[in-house]
């Protein structure tokens, strides 16, 4: 059975990845987890300085979800070169590095610095965190910026380019086509969803910014469906992301168009679980008499006659 998955003859050695920042930055996780038994780590977005992020609070639960609002703190891409690298070097597992910035010449500038590397495998463009000023959402609401971003990004590597789009947008599908024009290899679908928590006793919110990203188990309806509103639209591949926790989940999103998944906020409770979910789509490949993961790949039995995305794609 054929579980491998590859961009720009990149190999992945299966489809599940870890999703950016759910993971850190790899080697923290090394100990409990054999990375290579994974498709791959992205990254948490790296910026050109380090950031703090935003104050605390900056996580709460919700039903069936977490609310975070980090604010993209990181350890900045000087610091991952030089400290982090090193420690990836024994693991064979591809690493994708994730760029968040807020500016055209930053994304550029970070890609720069990491494109030379042997063991940076690729990228993911965060155009898409709800939690920061600039950048983030302000460029992944706006496709001129998200086509921009991806053209000039696309000028500076010949590794696997990934943009990340957010759910916070009419029709996310317009998205991924102008990152497809400009010639990203992938789209990963979705970021968080913007939300909110209140203290009834305090009347505050429980995270310091008032709104945050929604991810884990509760946002998973609405990935599928952008997974699947944006498999009709484009031809790159999707790598669906939102809620994923078991591997029947990671089927569902192979089933609508997803080519390959990402598991976040389930990390958070077992960082081994995308090894668990990678082996549970194995078996169920086998069981099934499926000879390649890829056969999944949209198979979806809809009726697209009663769809209703389809009338204003
Ligand atoms: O750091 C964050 O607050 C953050 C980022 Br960069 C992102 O892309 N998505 C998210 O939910 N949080």
């Amino acid at each position: 059975m054929n579980e491998s998955f590859s961009l720009r003859a990149v190999p992945f050695r299966n489809r599940v990845f870890v999703a950016s920042g759910t993971f850190g930055y790899g080697d923290e996780v090394a100990e409990l987890v054999d990375l290579d038994e994974l498709g791959g780590i992205l990254t948490k977005s790296l910026s050109l300085k380090p950031r703090d992020g935003n104050p605390p609070p900056r996580i709460t639960e919700t039903a069936s979800g977490m609310l975070n609002s980090i604010g993209l703190a990181n350890i900045g891409v000087h610091k991952f070169i030089a400290e982090k690298i090193p420690k990836l070097e024994s693991y064979s597992c591809a690493v994708i590095a994730n760029i968040a910035a807020s500016s055209v010449e930053e994304y550029c500038s970070v890609l720069e610095l990491l494109d030379p590397l042997k063991r940076v495998d690729g990228f993911e463009i965060n155009v898409s965190c709800p939690n920061v000023k600039e950048g983030g959402l302000s460029f992944g609401t706006d496709l001129a910026k998200v086509a921009l971003i991806t053209k000039e990004l696309r000028k500076r590597t010949q590794k696997p380019l990934i943009i990340k789009l957010t759910p916070n947008v009419t029709h996310i599908s317009e998205f991924a086509r102008a990152a497809e024009a400009e010639g990203a290899d992938a789209v990963s679908v979705i970021n968080t969803l913007i939300g909110m928590a209140v203290n009834i006793n305090t009347r505050k919110p429980r995270i310091s910014t008032t709104t945050g990203g929604l991810s884990g188990p509760a946002i998973k309806p609405v990935a599928l469906a952008k997974v699947y509103e944006v498999h009709k639209s484009v031809k790159i591949p999707i790598i669906g992301v939102g809620g994923i926790s078991t591997w029947e989940d990671a089927v569902e999103f192979f089933l609508v168009g997803a080519s390959a998944v990402q598991v976040g906020t389930a990390n958070f409770i077992n960082p081994a679980i995308g090894i668990g979910i990678a082996k549970g789509i194995a078996q169920y490949c086998e069981r099934n008499s499926i000879d390649d993961v890829a056969e999944l790949v949209g198979s979806l039995r809809a009726d697209t006659k009663l769809s209703v995305i389809q009338s204003w794609l």
